[in-house]
């Protein structure tokens, strides 16, 4: 057997999807929606002041296209605390106008391909910059940039491409090639990577934002011809969405 990379968990995290039964919004009365408004507005307002937990993060997203209109993302420190954010949606006078087409589950992971030295819990060969490096991972800010895109991806478990049976050494080595190309984008996109294996269709749920679109199609794009990706990436429905804030809500839905 290959030997499995040890990992450290942190935060858990729900995507939380949504569509918006236009024609009921259309057709209710003003006294409703405003109800609808005001409540969705303090929900969002509540979670994204992580009123409801020790810490943690969320931030609500526009969606194009068809697949979804709006896409909830809680970080929460248990799964628990997901659960009730998820439920408490569905007590706001906005949740009788949305649908849940779909959602997904995982947890923010930082395996040992980052640094040995912190799995080993050897103290003094961890630097400062690893051990925020690794904390930033676990424990993510949602950044204020615009743009979102959401996807979940799996490594591939074929009879000549199976990530699983490479050796440590080769998922390192291969890994480390991802995260050069990924370093070029620094400062232009955040990635949280965070692991469904156990909770969700595929293996992580992987979040990018940017400010500029063109940025999260760049570094799709580009690491798709990187080996980690070319040979091993399988990915999911692709989501993609523009932050906004809870005050806004009234207008995105007044469109
Ligand atoms: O130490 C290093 O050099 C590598 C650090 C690193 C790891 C271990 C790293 C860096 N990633 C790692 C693991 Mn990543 N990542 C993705 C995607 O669309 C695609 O093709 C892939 C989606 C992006 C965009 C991205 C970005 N990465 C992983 C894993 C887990 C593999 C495992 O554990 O088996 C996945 C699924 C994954 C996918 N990665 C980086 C980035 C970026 C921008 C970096 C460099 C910046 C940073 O480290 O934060």
């Amino acid at each position: 057997m290959a030997k499995p990379p040890r990992t450290e968990e942190g935060w858990y995290v729900l995507h939380d999807f949504r569509t918006v039964d236009w024609d009921a919004w259309r057709d209710a009365p003003e006294r409703e929606r405003e109800l609808a408004v005001e409540e969705g507005v303090a929900y969002l307002e509540e979670h994204e002041r992580v009123a409801d937990a020790e810490e943690g993060a969320s931030a609500v997203f526009s969606v194009l296209g068809h697949k979804a209109d709006l896409m909830v993302v809680h970080f929460r420190p248990t799964l628990d605390a997901l659960s009730a954010a998820e439920r408490r949606f569905e007590s706001t006078a906005l949740a009788q106008f949305t649908d849940q087409p779909t959602s997904y589950v995982s947890v923010t992971e930082v395996s040992d391909y980052v640094s040995d030295s912190y799995f080993d819990g050897d103290e003094e060969a961890v630097d400062e910059g690893i051990r925020r490096y690794i904390e930033g991972k676990l424990k993510p800010e949602i950044p204020d940039s615009e743009y979102v895109s959401f996807y979940p991806m799996n490594r591939k478990r074929e009879a000549e491409q199976n990530w699983y049976s490479l050796s440590y050494e080769e998922r390192s080595d291969l890994l480390s090639a991802h995260g050069d190309i990924g370093r070029e984008y620094a400062g232009k996109i955040k990635q949280v990577i965070a692991s469904s294996v156990g909770f969700d269709d595929y293996e992580w749920g992987v979040t990018l934002f940017g400010g500029d679109p063109a940025d999260i199609k760049d570094i799709v794009y580009e690491m798709r011809f990187d080996e980690a990706s070319a040979e091993y990436g399988e990915f999911g429905p692709f989501y993609v969405g523009r932050r906004f804030p809870p005050t806004d809500l009234g207008a995105y839905l007044d469109g």
